[in-house]
């Protein structure tokens, strides 16, 4: 297996000239020992992704025996697709891939099947006809990281609206309007890169939560996991709206969409305070959003596990020794809130 590369490397090298042998090539192992791999990666959009990237770097090395390609497509798939086909040819021995999305894989899998390099999802995953087009999808249960959120979230909204009851003096008549049907919840929704796996089952969740608990969805912004465009069109709905519009919650399907969304909400005068102001929800629990739910100014920080190298590392070492492998292999998450999290706890999280 191994060999194919450092053949496909010689060929080259005989037909061009002489490749230069790599200047002081440290002693670790031959070339044709290292196991190839060729990694094709979304982007450096977020917190997450960054920490994701470092996670992989950090593993595959050439004293552990890897030689790793290592591919940015700047969120296009089409990128993606092209560095996948580049791997095919350079015959690397496994393909590692961040799919963008779910959709549009399967001819370029089925290129990777018949040139007999397994191919290891990581992260998000993709719909494809013929699950044999990978080997194995090791990743995050997004529709459970969803489920969390909006079952949190429930909870806290009857707190909080109990809460708020009880404050009222009791010998205060309560008008008409405070005695009709209390306002629904006004949500912002700021999704991320559409069509992708984290996306699809953090909004699935909180739509599902809408139609059950009658909450009003004021808008459904596409922040693409980015602080930037978050800021943009949190700031342009903020814009649009009536001054002082009364929003409860802004559920932010990544930490970087609810940096950017919190700067807006501020600028145009907004408190974001899990106690007394806007709700904020987001998703990665990356370190500074854990220092913004320990100020309060994010109300709830749902984990999602970037460290993904060693995982990735342990599957090609079974693939390797022709072992049997767990198909779909989810890391375990949990979630913060300004309860739960501390100034130690954010000092020991490695991202
Ligand atoms: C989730 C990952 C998402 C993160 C974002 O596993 O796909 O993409 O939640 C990242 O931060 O951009
Ligand atoms: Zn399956």
């Amino acid at each position: 297996m191994r060999g194919r590369f450092a053949a496909a490397c010689l060929g080259l090298a005989l037909g061009l000239a002489a490749c230069a042998p790599q200047p002081g090539r440290s002693d670790s192992q031959p070339q044709e020992e290292l196991i190839v791999v060729g990694m094709s990666q979304v982007g450096a959009e977020s917190d997450w992704r960054v920490a994701n990237t470092e996670s992989m770097l950090a593993v595959f090395q050439e004293e552990n025996g890897y030689r790793l390609l290592f591919e940015d497509a700047r969120q296009r798939q089409d990128n993606q697709i092209a560095s996948i086909r580049k791997f095919i040819q350079q015959q690397v021995d496994y393909i590692v891939l961040m799919p963008i999305q779910e959709t549009g894989w399967d001819s370029v899998l089925q290129e990777a099947k018949e040139a007999k390099i397994p191919v290891i999802l990581v992260d998000r995953t993709v719909q494809v006809e013929d699950e044999e087009l990978y080997a194995v999808h090791i990743g995050s249960d997004f529709a459970r990281e969803g489920q969390l959120a909006v079952d949190w979230l429930k909870e806290y909204l009857d707190q909080r609206r109990q809460a708020a009851e009880e404050a009222q003096p009791s010998e205060q008549i309560p008008s008409e309007a405070a005695a009709a049907e209390p306002q629904p919840v006004q949500v912002v929704h700021l999704q991320g890169t559409l069509g992708s796996t984290a996306q699809l089952g953090r909004t699935a969740a909180l739509e599902q939560a809408v139609q059950e608990e009658g909450w009003n969805l004021l808008a459904q912004l596409d922040g693409g996991f980015t602080r930037a465009k978050a800021y943009e069109e949190m700031r342009e709905f903020l814009a649009q709206s009536p001054a002082g519009t009364p929003i409860d919650v802004v559920y932010c399907e990544n930490d970087n969409e609810a940096f950017g969304a919190i700067q807006a909400l501020e600028e145009a005068g907004y408190r974001c305070d899990a106690q007394t102001g806007v709700i904020v929800v987001s998703f990665d629990a990356t370190r500074h959003a854990l220092e913004l739910c320990l100020e309060g100014k994010i109300a709830l920080a749902v984990e999602c596990n970037p460290l993904l190298g060693p995982l990735t590392e342990q599957a090609i070492r079974q693939l390797e020794a022709g072992e049997p492998l767990q198909r779909h292999q989810y890391v375990e998450e949990g979630y913060f809130t300004p309860q739960t999290v501390t100034p130690q706890l954010i000092q020991e999280r490695p991202y």
